[in-house]
């Protein structure tokens, strides 16, 4: 009886400790894969906080494409070990996490945007990642429902195809990473919202919480929408700009669309998920807010780029919308590792419109930066003082929304 209740509960609650070796701020897959790679590394004193509930932000508001047919050499070398690790989570988590690898499709409109898939397949192919560009009637043989006719306001003239590319069942992720982290000792606390982080002598000594005070010498802010306010606190400026990026879905169709579709001119993503359903998403919100709403002018703007690739969905019905965070960066790529000025407070933010895909890279490195003090060079070059040293990583282009 009691091995049937283990085996079906996700993870436990508890009372808050007076203290934890590490707190990590933020209950999303970034904050859940550090505290799961953490204590696989025998560091067991962690507990994961969020003001609302285990995959409230950034994680269950996204669309879930898994890829790494990036544009710099910094970032493909990373996102590439990130697939590598979402190819054998499952097993590991021993979680289904419906990881399809179907391909992922980057359309091309312009003879510019041809040029950047080509940049794109030959650092991509440089660094061993599957990535090549392909032409309309490869496009059509793997995605048969697409018009690549010429009548078409923007014709398809090519596209970057990278085989590994895919999608994930992203809340599963999330509960397999809560569900491991708690069965290797991680205490979970969802409903739990940071009001301060006292620093004593240049060193991160306690966290504030509307539950009590939490004594710790190691914070990691792993939060999405909030990281400015978060860092704030311990007097740490970001050079982040928040801005909402919506998505919507449809009913369930019958199987007629396998890889990703992504095309920068219309700013537009579509993918097909096991159940059915298409999951389409735009470009972020043009102003910086955190308003998590969803709006008419997304609803009609997704659907009519949808329409002009693929004419034959007009009667589908749409079931919902969302609208999640992004935390952009000047160069669009993540913000990772210790500071200068705070001992004890790591980073793991600044994911903008690509943290999910990266969740399991993001974790684990941030994981050995809390465990070992040293930064992995996988890291290196998406530190804080890159915006001071002038060493930016500039990923813009590498996806169809600002990215
Ligand atoms: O980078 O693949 C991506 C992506 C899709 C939607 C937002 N970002």
């Amino acid at each position: 009886m009691l091995q049937l209740f283990r085996k079906s509960r996700m993870w436990r609650t508890h009372d808050l400790s007076p203290s934890y070796d590490v707190v990590i701020i933020g209950a999303g897959i970034h904050g859940l894969a550090t505290a799961y790679y953490l204590a696989r590394r025998g560091i067991t004193g962690v507990a994961v906080v969020d003001r609302w509930y285990v995959g409230s932000g950034g994680s269950g508001r996204n669309t879930a494409i898994i890829r790494a047919n990036y544009r710099t050499p910094e970032g493909i070398a990373f996102y590439d070990e990130s697939v590598k690790i979402y190819e054998q989570l499952g097993a590991e988590l021993d979680y289904n996490l419906l990881f399809t690898q179907h391909g992922h499709l980057t359309l091309a409109h312009t003879d510019t945007a041809v040029n950047g898939l080509r940049v794109r397949a030959e650092n991509n192919t440089l660094l061993g990642v599957d990535s090549r560009v392909i032409g309309p009637d490869e496009i059509k043989r793997l995605a048969p429902a697409i018009d690549i006719s010429k009548k078409a306001r923007y014709p398809i003239q090519a596209a970057l195809y990278h085989p590994p590319g895919g999608i994930i069942r992203h809340d599963a992720v999330v509960w397999g990473y809560a569900r491991a982290a708690d069965r290797l000792g991680v205490q979970i606390h969802p409903l739990t919202e940071v009001q301060g982080i006292d620093v004593e002598n240049g060193a991160v000594t306690a966290v504030h919480t509307n539950r009590g005070v939490i004594r710790t010498g190691t914070v990691v802010n792993a939060t999405a929408g909030w990281c400015s306010t978060i860092s704030k606190m311990v007097g740490v400026d970001l050079p982040i700009v928040t801005h909402p990026l919506q998505a919507l879905v449809t009913e369930p169709l019958k199987p007629f669309l396998d890889p990703v579709i992504v095309s920068a001119t219309l700013h537009l993503y579509i993918n097909q998920t096991d159940r059915g359903e298409l999951v389409i998403g735009e470009e972020i919100n043009p102003y910086s807010s955190y308003s998590s709403k969803s709006t008419l002018p997304f609803l009609e703007t997704a659907a009519a780029h949808t329409l002009e690739l693929f004419p034959c969905l007009k009667e589908v019905r749409v079931l919902r919308q969302w609208a999640g965070l992004c935390d952009m960066t000047p160069d669009f790529s993540p913000i990772i590792g210790m500071v200068d000025q705070v001992k004890g407070y790591v980073l793991d933010v600044g994911w903008g419109t690509y943290g999910f895909k990266a969740g399991p890279i993001g974790g684990k490195m941030t994981a050995e930066v809390v465990a070992t003090g040293k930064t992995p060079p996988l890291i290196h070059p998406f530190r804080l003082s890159r915006f001071r040293d002038d060493t930016l990583v500039g990923e813009k282009a590498a996806a169809a929304v600002s990215h």
